[in-house]
């Protein structure tokens, strides 16, 4: 394979998709050795094939605000790559959202879900749509425009969209509603629904969990632990959440969340009430992290700033892409930072990666640190389908066996000659031969 040559071509018929082109070429520059030992595959074309999305919809979405004002925003569905699944994969409600976002979320999914070793497939969604603000009735109104288009789409055994950041059980509530009010079927077409109707257990809490629980391992590798390390998160939505519940429950001290707005240090703990109140904040609709100072006094708001210069062990980029750069990263290493746990989807920049790789400290891909969310997405698949639930330390369980299974890939194919093991590496080529395996044996299709 000539990666430059593969990037060149992406570039010239996709210019300025950023986010995409920068997620492909990663996962290039990671399986370029292993692609070079299977001439099979370069037969095959299965590069080209992969990196290319299967299909793309773009549809307008147009609803009525409480004004009585008409707006329009952009809607999409990114069909990456079925090779071993159904499509999958969350929903994005953003003012920031493209086509080049939404394609390198789908692209990473694929590999995502292919390490989680349930049969699903990748996909991602969105709109432009700014949530910030927007009244309950107006999120109803939108998510119900979506879904008219949408719909024709999915299906419980074609494509299973779930949420992502700005898309929350409530929006999962309302665009159920719609759903099977088009279809007249009651199926698990949409996962992190709601408990009543067939949500699952632990999904709310999954990507944050399933995050610690692959941080666990990899401390473990070097005999370390979580209890008493200074842990720092950004973001203060579902993710930063759940991985603030289960760092403080294994005994780490949380010290920051962030915002658009800045982030808040709190140099006695993020723990208790204080997570609880996170809920509240995010209820608020206002996308702001600065009120949690106001709320609890023990705690300082440095507007405009990241978190990543507070001093830590265990750095969690739980906000969004490219939220940690290769300044940042240098800041984190000179206080000593131990382990990264990207647990956003491409949370940290190359230059970041490259300069945590070269100082050989533990830094964990998002497409494996986070799988725990699509992960649980896939055992509520599960259930609906056996129209059962399990009970939480089931699901729980579940979600721990399967971190545990996306580690122990990662370090078979990631250890280095020194011993380091490079997670990036690792998760690349892990997902990377389980889609193209899946691809070789169906056919030039
Ligand atoms: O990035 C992700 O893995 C998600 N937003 C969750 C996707 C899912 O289908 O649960």
């Amino acid at each position: 394979m000539n990666i430059d040559k593969v990037m060149a071509s992406l570039e010239a018929k996709h210019p300025g998709e950023s986010e995409y082109l920068q997620a492909v070429k990663e996962v290039l520059l990671s399986i370029a050795d292993i692609y070079n030992q299977h001439p099979e595959f370069e037969k095959a074309k299965i590069i080209e094939r992969l990196v290319e999305p299967d299909r793309i919809s773009t549809f307008r979405v147009t609803w009525v605000d409480d004004k009585g004002e008409v707006q329009t925003n952009l809607g999409y569905r990114v069909q990456f790559n079925n090779a071993i699944g159904p499509y999958k994969g969350g929903i994005r409600f953003h003012a920031s959202v493209t086509l080049s976002i939404l394609k390198f979320l789908g692209f990473e999914q694929t590999f995502k879900n292919a390490l989680t070793t349930l049969p699903m497939g990748g996909a991602k969604g969105g709109s432009d749509f700014s949530p910030r603000g927007k009244s309950d009735a107006e999120i109803m109104r939108f998510c119900q425009a979506f879904m008219l288009e949408l719909w024709r789409q999915i299906g419980p055994n074609t494509d299973v969209p779930a949420g992502d950041i700005g898309v929350g059980g409530r929006e999962i509530g309302y665009m159920y509603g719609m759903y099977k009010k088009l279809t007249r079927e009651v199926t698990g077409t949409l996962t992190g629904k709601g408990l009543e109707y067939g949500g699952s257990l632990i999904r709310p809490e999954a990507t944050g969990f399933g995050g610690l629980y692959f941080v666990k391992e990899m401390l473990q590798t070097k005999g370390m632990d979580i209890k008493g390390k200074t842990i720092a998160i950004s973001g203060f939505g579902n993710v930063a959440w759940g991985a603030a519940l289960k760092a403080t429950e294994l005994g780490g001290k949380v010290v920051t969340l962030s915002g658009p707005d800045g982030y808040v240090y709190d140099p006695e703990g993020i723990s208790g009430k204080k997570i609880e109140y996170m809920l509240e904040l995010r209820a608020s609709g206002n996308d702001v992290v600065a009120p949690y100072a106001e709320e609890f006094p023990s705690a300082t708001f440095i507007p405009g700033k990241r978190p990543w210069e507070v001093k830590c062990d265990i750095a969690l980029p739980c906000a969004t892409q490219n939220e940690l750069n290769g300044e940042d990263a240098q800041r984190l290493i000179d206080n000593g930072v131990a382990c990264v746990g990207e647990i956003s989807n491409m949370g940290c920049t190359p230059e970041a990666i490259d300069a945590f790789i070269a100082h050989k400290i533990m830094y964990g891909p998002g497409k494996a640190v986070n799988a725990g969310g699509v992960a649980t997405s896939g055992l509520e698949m599960s259930q609906n389908a056996m129209h059962l639930s399990w009970n939480a330390e089931e699901v729980d369980k579940r979600l721990h066996d399967i971190m545990h299974d996306i580690h122990a890939q990662c370090v078979k194919y990631g250890t280095e000659a020194d011993g380091y093991i490079n997670y990036m590496k690792g998760a690349n080529v892990a997902g990377f031969m389980k889609v193209a395996h899946a691809m070789m044996e169906q056919g030039i299709v």
